[in-house]
């Protein structure tokens, strides 16, 4: 709550600051909440005029859902100069041409851009922008898993360790799962289809482009299922729920996983991390520069210092989740030598990091990242899946609301008939008396 408190008062102040500035020399910038060391974006304002001579100031806003930012865009009515989306919208961007191409020459500055590990730049090929190569469009930020975080006191690491956990009733009330239509639609997906998968009939890139009518109706039934048992959908709020014991189960990306696990132990509550067994998805989040941008400049440069190793680190420390950036200097400040395991991030960090001590939860071993897949868009199926999102959500209210909601309206009308008895006593009263007194 402090944290956010914090980052809403900064925001305020860098809006305040820059309203005062004009359009060419602000930059407005469209993240995710809870997605970057704040202190750092002061810090851009001083490298860039000391690396363009030119001033800039910084207008920051949030958004927590991927479909909501992108409506935003889309109506046109901001012109943010530089946004933060996931892969698959990033795809649709692309396909709709909203995207300026990312200049990637800096003339004397640095180019960090060159930090990005092969694996991301792999990644983000795979990208289906309709013959346009995202590389060219975006630019890694941060990228996860999705998967389930969990308190280990009421929860144990194999029932964390499958998606079927989302129908124990054990976990009833207990269980908050991200607003996040895409994420939750393709890891299901993945656990419906484990027999096609296991048996090769179908491939994890297949179901992560599939969004026929008969998977939708059947992801749509699981949750269903297991909406009995959700507490809640969370955009952003899993995490306190999570640390303050609220909720024993979280489906979640595993950046908030780091931030809830770090912040629960402060306060002595357990709290770990799984990919599910059967599988789950890889996202990553990049920067782009919208055709409509104002402060085209100011956007590549932000784009090029956020990749610098320093930078990368400050706002992975503060926010959890796991930079693009792979030197030497990322992989170093990851080490924790108390670590009893190792992990094989070679396929990111490259030679020399098969048996590496970093956290498995921000750095998945090498045999984790292959069960998972990259999502792409779902293109004209989308608002089918919208619909049946919303469709799980409801918005039904619960019997013992309509039952509260039922006597105090009874309450309400047997009073309201009481005082309309009272008032016509007295009236009859009165005139009853003014008859006598005229008499
Ligand atoms: C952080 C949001 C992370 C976005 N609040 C994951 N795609």
């Amino acid at each position: 709550m402090k944290r956010f408190i914090l980052s809403l008062l900064s925001i305020f102040a860098f809006v305040a600051v820059a309203y005062s500035a004009d359009r060419a020399h602000t930059l407005k910038i469209y993240n995710w909440a809870d997605y970057i060391d704040l202190s750092v974006l002061d810090d851009f304002k001083v490298w860039y005029k000391e690396q363009t001579g030119e001033e800039v100031e910084v207008v920051y806003q949030l958004f927590d859902i991927n479909e909501i930012m992108l409506a935003k865009i889309e109506k046109g009515k901001e012109d943010f100069d530089v946004v933060c989306p996931s892969e698959y919208i990033i795809e649709r961007m692309l396909r709709n041409d909203m995207l300026l191409p990312i200049n990637k020459e800096f003339g004397k500055t640095p180019n960090y851009l060159t930090n990005i590990s092969p694996y991301i730049i792999d990644c983000f090929n795979k990208i289906d922008g309709s013959g346009k190569n995202a590389n060219d469009y975006a630019v890694g930020y941060m990228w996860g898993t999705t998967g389930l975080l969990y308190n280990t006191k009421y929860v144990s690491e194999e029932e964390a360790s499958t998606w079927a956990t989302l129908h124990n009733e054990k976990f009833r009330k207990r269980i908050f799962v991200k607003d996040a239509f895409r994420d939750v639609y393709s890891t299901i997906l993945i656990y419906l289809r484990q027999e096609e998968l296991a048996s090769g009939r179908l491939t994890l890139d297949d179901l992560m482009r599939d969004s026929s009518d008969e998977s939708i109706a059947d992801v749509e039934a699981f949750l269903k299922q297991a909406k009995r048992l959700v507490a809640g959908w969370e955009a952003d709020f899993g995490k306190e729920m999570m640390t303050q014991e609220k909720a024993y189960i979280n489906l979640s990306w595993s950046g908030d996983a780091v931030w809830a696990i770090e912040e629960a132990a402060t306060v002595g509550v357990s709290l770990d991390y799984r990919v599910p067994k059967e599988g789950s998805n890889v996202w990553f989040d990049g920067w782009v520069i919208p055709k409509y941008a104002k402060n085209v400049k100011a956007a590549s440069y932000f784009i090029n210092f956020m990749c610098r190793p320093d930078i990368a680190i400050r706002n992975m420390d503060e926010i959890g989740y796991v930079s693009v950036v792979a030197t030497p200097e990322v992989l170093e400040s990851r080490i924790d030598d108390e670590l009893e395991a190792t992990v094989d991030a070679s396929y990111f960090f490259g030679e020399g990091a098969e048996a590496v001590k970093i956290d498995p939860v921000q750095y998945p071993d090498r045999a984790v990242v292959e069960r998972c897949a990259m999502m792409h868009d779902s293109g004209d199926r989308t608002p089918k899946m919208l619909e049946m999102w919303a469709r799980v959500k409801g918005n039904d209210v619960p019997l013992w609301n309509w039952i509260v909601i039922g006597i105090s309206l009874v309450a309400v009308l047997v009073w309201l008939i009481h005082r309309a008895v009272k008032k016509h006593q007295k009236r009859s009263y009165r005139s009853k008396r003014a008859r006598k007194t005229k008499r």
